[in-house]
């Protein structure tokens, strides 16, 4: 990172901003146009954050994000191009609109019979608590989702209902009874189901599927429920884990004009990076807060949080949150995601 002053500030973006002002102003050469290397003046002035820290961008991201936005392909991005790049990126990025997903802060994975201390990551979900609700106490989100895991007492995920259903030809465990707890079996079925094995948990109304007492609940919340399905488990908020039916939480997010999704809470590696994915897939622009997550075991942990990076989102503790649902902390990773998103958007 380095530390230079741009023409524009984008921290005043409501009170000196205005879309003609920028254009003005990074139009150096006063040609009524912006060729990329101006176009690179105006990417350091707007990936910034609260300290005046710029944040490098890579040539290469600089030349897409360029690209996308000089749509007639004249290497210039002129005044209708800009528009567009200001009305669907610029204004995204300076000002975007956040809603936070906390995932399955439930009874049964803090002390119930999911109680992820005795997995192998040995993790104590209710640390999860005291930031979560820290955030909840001091950020004025957009909107505030809580998903429950919310099995039927017959789900195919509960170890002691093997024997319900009939395991396939290319189950690596054919033996109902050699199977044990976490062990991944494929179920008959057109097509055959994978499926890994819980112990009984987050059952329809029990107390194991009640969110933690000390979790602090919002009254405007949005509440999702997963899992439903008896045959099909759903680790992901916004899918089932064979894509066959979506939870409405896309929907939801769009009909509020969400940009932006941070993403929290129970089994780190399951549930909650699940989540981030299908968020990334579903064109939001996605934050993992590694302080607010608690999960199964480390390795996988690791490869969450890899997926997620290379997936163009980004993963950062707390107490970066503020300043960047402020919008004075802005990230290349999130503004290149978003370009390439209007891209295919554009077809
Ligand atoms: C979860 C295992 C089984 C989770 C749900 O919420 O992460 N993990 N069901
Ligand atoms: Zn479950």
């Amino acid at each position: 990172m380095s530390s230079s002053t741009g023409p524009i500030d984008f921290a005043n973006f409501d009170t000196t901003c205005t879309m003609e002002a920028c254009f003005t102003a990074f139009d150096k050469n006063c040609d009524g146009k912006l060729d990329l290397q101006e176009f690179g003046i105006l990417c350091q002035a707007l990936f910034r954050n609260n300290k005046g820290e710029t944040y490098e961008l890579q040539d290469y991201e600089q030349r897409d994000i360029f690209k996308i936005f000089d749509s007639n392909g004249d290497d210039f991005i002129d005044k209708e191009e800009f528009t567009y790049c200001w009305n669907n990126w610029i204004k995204v990025i300076v000002r975007p609109i956040s809603a936070i997903l906390i995932i399955d802060v439930q009874n049964d994975f803090i002390c119930g019979t999911l109680d992820i201390r005795k997995c192998p990551a040995k993790q104590n979900a209710e640390e999860v608590l005291q930031p979560i609700n820290s955030l909840l106490d001091t950020i004025e989100f957009d909107a505030i989702f809580y998903s429950y895991d919310w099995h039927p007492s017959d789900h195919v995920s509960f170890l002691d209902n093997v024997n319900l259903r009939k395991l396939h030809d290319t189950s690596p465990i054919k033996n109902p009874e050699k199977v044990q707890m976490y062990d991944t079996v494929v179920f008959d079925g057109v097509p055959p189901v994978t499926q890994r094995l819980w112990p009984r948990h987050c059952v329809q109304n029990t107390w194991g599927s009640e969110l933690h007492k000390d979790l602090k609940v919002i009254d405007s919340a949005i509440k999702i429920y997963k899992g439903t399905n008896p045959e099909v488990d759903s680790y992901s908020a916004f899918w089932d884990n064979s894509k066959l039916t979506d939870t409405k939480l896309a929907s939801q997010l769009r009909m509020r004009n969400i940009t932006d999704v941070y993403v929290c809470g129970i089994a780190y590696d399951v549930c909650v990076g699940a989540t981030a994915i299908d968020a990334i897939s579903s064109g939001f622009r996605t934050i993992l807060l590694d302080d607010c997550c608690r999960g199964v075991d480390l390795l996988d942990i690791e490869k969450t949080k890899n997926t997620v990076k290379k997936n163009h989102g980004v993963v950062v503790n707390s107490d970066r949150v503020k300043n960047m649902v402020d919008g004075n902390d802005r990230r290349p990773e999130l503004g290149y995601k978003l370009a390439l998103h209007l891209k295919e958007r554009q077809g």
